[in-house]
């Protein structure tokens, strides 16, 4: 089944269908998307969801008059398609007031306002039904290392999140926070640049169980590191909350490219990780599948729609071929020989102590180290090799 169908919980920003084809380069090469027409086209693609920042729906500096009539008319598309609106994120990053961040400015007065216009958002989220508000911190860094207290600016962005936490529970919102790790761009160095980095920082604030994770494919892979590990790790602590599906091609700028048109890979491995790496082989998360990509600027509006349709068809596909690559009973048997599954046994034995370890005579003195030279290969090239060829519809 490689049709969309809102029951694969497919969503998208409204930024991203929406991108005009700005880049520091050049101006847009489209004109801009009216709301209206994009829940219509994204519902006739097959999607379940649209997301969006406050100044994606109505510009920055809007009248309350002006910013009410985008609501409502984005209502009405939302009723007129059953499109939903499962998460929403603020945009603190492009109004020059915001050049040196939102949260994290060296100036007072910006934080105050920063913090304003996101609880502003997460009414309007929770008006909406949204029950992801994504903090994507792009311009809470610095690019000079003696401008910017770091330890000073995570107290602050410490602050922002537990105040919104208090408004989540003092308002009874069924809404939990995401925190998207990027390393660079627009900022020279962004706080938070990885999973890791914010897995650890959430472990610091008044209620770390509303707050999780939404890593982006591409913000890791600039990293340079395996997007699919990093998402197991967060799986790990419970912390995938949301997830930003996309291309990348290596340690470069920020390209938002369709998913799949980067590392397919590991796209492969992300995919058989959030279908099949659940409990008995069933999913292992069942959020939105949230595509933030760009419609690349040599596009037209069909394009557009391509691109968009895409995302999803890539995804579907690479289910597909994630299922032949569980159900095959040669990879069953090259799972076997690699010795996957025995990793879930636990090295101790129930009860077992250090003295116990230091008394198995059969774990040291006695194990035969020396077999392993030129001998019990762990045989996981031929693994990969059939995944290989499962991604290319060879088997
Ligand atoms: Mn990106």
């Amino acid at each position: 089944m490689t049709t969309p169908t809102p029951a694969d919980r497919f969503s998208f920003g409204l930024w991203t269908i929406g991108y005009s084809g700005s880049d520091p380069f050049g101006g847009p090469t489209r004109a801009p998307l009216d709301v209206v027409h994009a829940v219509e086209k994204l519902a006739e693609l097959g999607a379940w969801g649209l997301t969006f920042h406050d100044d994606d729906l109505f510009a920055f500096g809007s009248t309350d008059a002006e910013r009410q009539k985008q609501i409502d008319r984005l209502k009405g598309a939302l009723d007129a398609t059953g499109l939903v609106v499962p998460m929403v994120t603020t945009n603190l990053f492009s109004a020059p007031v915001f050049k040196d961040g939102g949260f994290t400015s060296n100036d007072r007065g910006v934080r105050r306002f920063a913090l304003r216009k996101a609880l502003r958002q997460l009414d309007l989220g929770a008006e909406l039904g949204a029950k992801t508000f994504v903090m994507w911190g792009g311009r809470e860094g610095a690019e000079y290392d003696s401008a910017k207290d770091v330890r000073q600016a995570l107290e602050r962005y410490r602050e922002a999140v537990n105040l919104l936490g208090d408004h989540v529970v003092e308002r009874g919102y069924d809404i939990r926070f995401a925190i998207e790790p990027k390393p660079n761009e627009p900022r020279g160095d962004i706080l938070l640049p990885t999973v890791g980095h914010a897995l650890a920082f959430i472990e610091t604030l008044e209620r770390p169980e509303l707050v999780g994770l939404n890593p982006e494919v591409g913000h890791e892979q600039m990293a340079g590191l395996n997007f699919a590990a990093g998402i197991a790790q967060a799986l790990y602590h419970g912390k995938l909350f949301h997830i930003d599906l996309n291309g990348q091609r290596g340690i470069k700028y920020d390209q938002d490219l369709v998913f799949g048109h980067g590392d397919l890979h590991n796209a492969f491995a992300l995919v058989d990780l959030l279908e099949h790496g659940g409990p008995g082989g069933g999913p292992a998360y069942d959020g939105p599948r949230h595509f933030d990509y760009k419609p690349s600027r040599t596009e037209d509006e069909r394009g557009v729609w391509e691109s968009a349709a895409a995302n999803m068809r890539t995804y579907l596909l690479l289910k597909e071929r994630t299922d032949a690559f569980r159900a095959d009973p040669e990879v069953q048997e090259a799972l076997a020989e690699a010795r996957v599954a025995e990793l879930a046994e636990p090295t101790l034995a129930p009860g077992e102590t250090a003295a116990g370890l230091l008394a198995d005579r059969s774990a040291f003195e006695d194990f035969d180290a020396d077999s392993y030279f030129n001998a019990r290969g762990f045989g996981f090239v031929r693994l990969q090799q059939l995944a290989t060829e499962h991604l290319m519809a060879a088997r």
